[in-house]
């Protein structure tokens, strides 16, 4: 059911190639996309609506989902859910609002300062998947940050449901309502991107995109990137369990197999030093898998090339593999499993201890859930206030303070023959270098 790579020998030189990983393809997607978002460029809404019509085979009369049907959601939505996203919400307002950034100003020199000053961008498009991947719980991790950075104008697209009337899931725009987001369309994929990027008729151009997609929604923003702002290019889910002996198999099955959930191209990597581990996880996970909902789907992942069980001779060699894997998501399931994480640097999020389990961070444990996949977790964060947040260095100088300065930037300007520059200060002091 799942693949094995033994590891206990020397490590690899270049890890990152044993490694089991998904590809994506996100390159070949872009030629498709590219007259998608062109034609959305030029064509605006008629556009929009011509190609909701071909891929998602809803007529609509305006992109725009209007406000009582976000009333309406809130309203017929079970109890129980509201509860959960409300207890969501207020978590990750939580944790989302001591990410906030306050302005710092550094007195370089008598009368020189420099302040950076945190603004945000002003208008994000939040792209929210529809589809088989129903996540009101995204809506979630996107508006909190972009709404706790400040951001004033916040718009939501998600693809149009034909059960549902041509609108998003109902459980979607409860999200948006709850959160206060009142502008919400109802279009999916590239063309969404395109229609955030460009601007049409019916919506104003956002400054930024952000929200996991599928191939296409990746693509698309690959393409508009430099015009847009984009947080990543979200692939497909990954969990690593990092885990010694005394690791719970049920546990880690049951953890491995619940991201594995998402996608047939997901990827499970159970990463450990103990071979009566992997076997009685092995062990447990046909069980586990055959009593769930999405049985197919888990096996194709967990059969995949990107998904398997590493075996390493301990834990100094399993923090090599999981810095070198850089996962999106990674539990550490180890004694003093505090120490271990604290040694990690490359993953999305961390979960620690035997109850820190990978889904209580895609709901309710106040973090993020918009992660870097991929292996971008070695360069890149998940979403953050920090995300929609620039920072502007403010240059404040007096005479004295340029003064001061000025046989510096003469100099560095002549060793890069940009006299020019020079002159810039020089005209401030009767084209001399004050001395
Ligand atoms: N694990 C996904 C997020 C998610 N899980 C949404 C459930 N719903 C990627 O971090
Ligand atoms: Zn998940």
């Amino acid at each position: 059911m799942i693949s094995r790579i033994d590891l206990r020998g020397s490590l690899p030189a270049d890890l990152r190639d044993v490694l089991p990983r998904a590809e994506l393809d996100v390159e070949a997607a872009l030629e498709k996309v590219r007259p998608i978002c062109e034609d959305v460029r030029h064509r605006g809404a008629a556009a929009v609506r011509e190609l909701t019509a071909r891929f998602d085979g809803v007529e609509l009369e305006s992109a725009r989902v209007p406000a009582e049907a976000l009333t309406r959601a809130v309203e017929e939505l079970d109890p129980a859910v509201r509860a959960a996203l409300e207890e969501s919400i207020r978590r990750a307002r939580m944790v989302h609002r001591d990410q906030r950034r306050t302005d710092t100003t550094t007195r370089v020199v008598p009368g020189g300062t420099v302040t950076e000053r945190w603004v945000p961008v002003d208008r994000v498009g939040l792209y929210v998947p529809g589809g088989r991947a129903v996540y009101p719980s995204s809506v979630v991790m996107n508006v909190v940050p972009a709404q706790e950075a400040g951001v004033p104008s916040l718009a939501v697209s998600s693809p149009p449901q034909k059960e549902f009337g041509g609108l998003p899931h109902p459980t979607i725009l409860a999200a948006c309502a709850l959160l206060g987001v009142e502008e919400v369309y109802a279009v999916g994929g590239a063309q969404a991107v395109a229609m955030f990027a460009y601007g049409t008729e019916e919506c104003r151009p956002a400054t930024m995109v952000t929200g996991p997609g599928n191939i296409w929604v990746a693509a698309a923003k690959r393409l508009l990137k430099g015009r847009i702002g984009i947080d990543s290019e979200a692939g497909p889910t990954e969990i690593a369990v990092l885990a010694d002996e005394t690791a719970d198999p049920v546990h880690v099955a049951a953890d491995l197999i619940s991201q594995a959930e998402h996608d047939v191209i997901a990827a499970s990597v159970l990463v450990t030093t103990s071979v009566e581990l992997a076997d009685a996880v092995e062990k447990e996970l046909p069980g586990q898998v055959s009593a769930t909902r999405h049985r197919e789907r888990i096996t194709e992942a967990l059969a995949g090339r990107q998904s398997g069980i590493v075996l390493v001779s301990d834990i100094e060699a399993g923090l090599k593999v999981v810095d070198a894997y850089a996962a999106e998501h990674l539990e550490i399931q180890t004694a003093d499993a505090r120490a271990v994480a604290a040694r990690v640097r490359n993953a999305g999020a961390i979960f620690v201890g035997p109850y820190a389990p990978v889904s209580l961070g895609d709901y309710m444990a106040g973090s993020n859930h918009v992660l870097p996949t991929g292996g971008c977790a070695c360069h890149s964060s998940g979403l953050s206030v920090q995300t929609f947040l620039r920072g502007i260095h403010v240059v404040d100088y007096s005479r004295e303070a340029l003064a001061g300065a000025a046989p510096y930037v003469c100099a560095l300007a002549d060793a890069e023959d940009l006299p020019a520059h020079g002159a810039a200060v020089r005209a401030r002091f009767d084209w001399e270098v004050p001395a």
